[in-house]
């Protein structure tokens, strides 16, 4: 019988179906738990679920064409990093703020660009612009200068503190680091390993957004709202 349902066999399937819903929930969530938070932080929880807003809607188109056609949604998948991997940044600068790090204009543009640069570089790669090999150095440059900005730069000195804002920059840190580490694996298991693994690729992207949008968001609403009290 020829039908478009999720079939119980595709697990791949399955976890976009997950991570769309899970992003719904965070979504509401973090707009709900931003209003009884500090002042401070309301923006920052905006834009947490500002990020799991934006994926939740490519995550409703990226599931249906997965399920219908079984192939990647590269398009998609991009465009939404193109928006939420910006934002995460914003999201970073805006604890450094609140944590009374003066942290310059130049800094935030350093991190803005290494993001395109990362992000544009596993685009052409993953659509056929340019080899998956050239891609993937490109996306690699533009990682290594964010980890360079957050750990050895300007934005890595966050000064007078209070130990909730500390410890969700340390938290931020950890996942620019470790969080998005898991996304090349997913680009060399899935891309340059001689032939393309569409389910690899896939299935290692969702699990890695579900980290880097929901955790990440809640290591923001944890901190926010220790702060808080
Ligand atoms: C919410 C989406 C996030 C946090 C996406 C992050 C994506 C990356 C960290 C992608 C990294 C890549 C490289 C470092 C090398 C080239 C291939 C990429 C684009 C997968």
């Amino acid at each position: 019988m020829e039908h478009n349902f999720l079939q119980g066999t595709d697990f791949v399937g399955i976890t976009f179906w997950i991570v769309s819903i899970a992003m719904w929930a965070s979504t509401i969530f973090f707009f709900y738990e931003g209003m009884r938070v500090s002042a401070k932080w309301r923006t920052s929880m905006v834009v947490a679920g500002l990020i799991t807003f934006i994926a939740a809607v490519h995550y409703n188109y990226m599931r249906e064409f997965w399920v219908t056609l079984g192939e990647s949604p590269v398009v998609y998948r991009y465009i939404d990093w193109v928006l939420t991997v910006p934002l995460q940044m914003v999201e970073f600068y805006l604890i450094l703020v609140a944590a009374g790090a003066v942290v310059s204009a130049n800094s935030f543009w350093r991190l803005l660009v290494g993001t395109l640069v990362m992000v544009i570089g596993g685009y052409l790669g993953e659509a056929g612009y340019l080899s998956p090999m050239i891609g993937f150095i490109i996306g690699m440059i533009g990682w290594a200068v964010i980890i360079y900005e957050i750990f050895g730069g300007e934005a890595s000195k966050a000064a007078s503190a209070t130990a909730s804002v500390k410890s969700a920059f340390n938290a931020m840190r950890i996942i620019v680091l470790v969080g998005w580490a898991i996304y090349p694996l997913g680009y060399i298991f899935g891309l340059m390993m001689g032939s393309v693994d569409v389910n690899t690729l896939n299935g290692v992207y969702n699990i890695a957004d579900f980290v880097n949008k929901i955790l990440f968001g809640l290591i923001i609403w944890n901190a926010a709202v220790k702060d808080t009290a």
